[in-house]
């Protein structure tokens, strides 16, 4: 099987689309993470991205053991700080979160967390991890103490990824952050798509099939959904038909 990241540079230069389920172990009991994973393997999901910004919970382990238990869907973790570093997973996001000033999330995390990963048989996937302001605060921005990119400023957002790539970034993660009021703008993804080569990943707020098209249809590769199929799981059946539908479609 190839990695990741294979997978993704492979996806992204046929233009095929991928979805991405981020569950968060914060909002799971055992009963709807289960549900959850029979649902993205009926819909072949292509990943599970594993983490959050806060959680209260030291269950990690348990969840990723969980989906590991059901299905062979790649489980990358999505760490928000050294803490969340399961070596069961996958792969790891091994995010620097260059839309910040921050410089423990742009290196601090990453020093305590480089000899624990390196240890394990994780697939580290480097990616610049830019927030996106799409109305309110949320809480990746105040856990990070960072400022997020304006919403209406795509020429600000594509130096920022271009940067990322110049540094040695493989994967640009545009995030309006968890449960955001709208979601990051057609004009910004695009922006950065242009900006850069490597694949464009796309998260927060998106919670709708429609939100879902226009964010593939501005450039995304990857479409992340969490907190929208967290209060209506039959919402990730109606996104993975739109991803896969937009794929068939090239
Ligand atoms: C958040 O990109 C993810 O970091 C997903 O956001 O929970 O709003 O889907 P949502």
């Amino acid at each position: 099987m190839s990695s990741v990241y294979e997978q993704l540079i492979e996806n992204s230069s046929k233009g095929k689309k991928a979805f991405a389920v981020l569950l968060d172990p914060d909002k799971l009991d055992d009963r709807s993470l289960k549900s959850i994973v029979m649902l993205a393997m009926e819909c072949r999901v292509d990943y599970f991205f594993v983490g959050g910004s806060l959680l209260s919970k030291y269950n990690i382990s348990e969840i990723v053991q969980t989906i590991k238990q059901y299905t062979s869907i790649p489980v990358v973790l999505f760490p928000g700080s050294h803490l969340q570093v399961e070596p069961n997973a996958d792969a790891i996001l091994f995010l620097s979160l260059i839309s910040g000033r921050n410089a423990d999330f742009l290196i601090g995390q990453h020093v305590v967390a480089a000899p624990i990963v390196k240890q394990s048989k994780l697939e580290v996937l480097s990616t610049g991890y830019m927030l996106i302001d799409c109305g309110e605060q949320t809480t990746a921005s105040y856990i990070s103490n960072t400022t997020p990119l304006p919403y209406d400023k795509p020429s600000i957002a594509a130096a920022t990824a271009l940067a990322g790539e110049m540094l040695g970034l493989k994967v640009m993660y545009l995030d309006g952050g968890s449960g955001a009021a709208k979601p990051v703008s057609a004009e910004t993804i695009a922006a950065v798509k242009k900006a850069v080569h490597c694949p464009v990943i796309v998260g927060g707020g998106v919670n709708t099939e429609e939100k879902a098209f226009a964010a593939l249809e501005a450039g995304a590769d990857v479409i992340v959904v969490g907190t929208a199929i967290e209060k209506d799981p039959n919402l990730l059946v109606a996104i993975s038909n739109k991803v896969a539908g937009y794929s068939k479609s090239i």
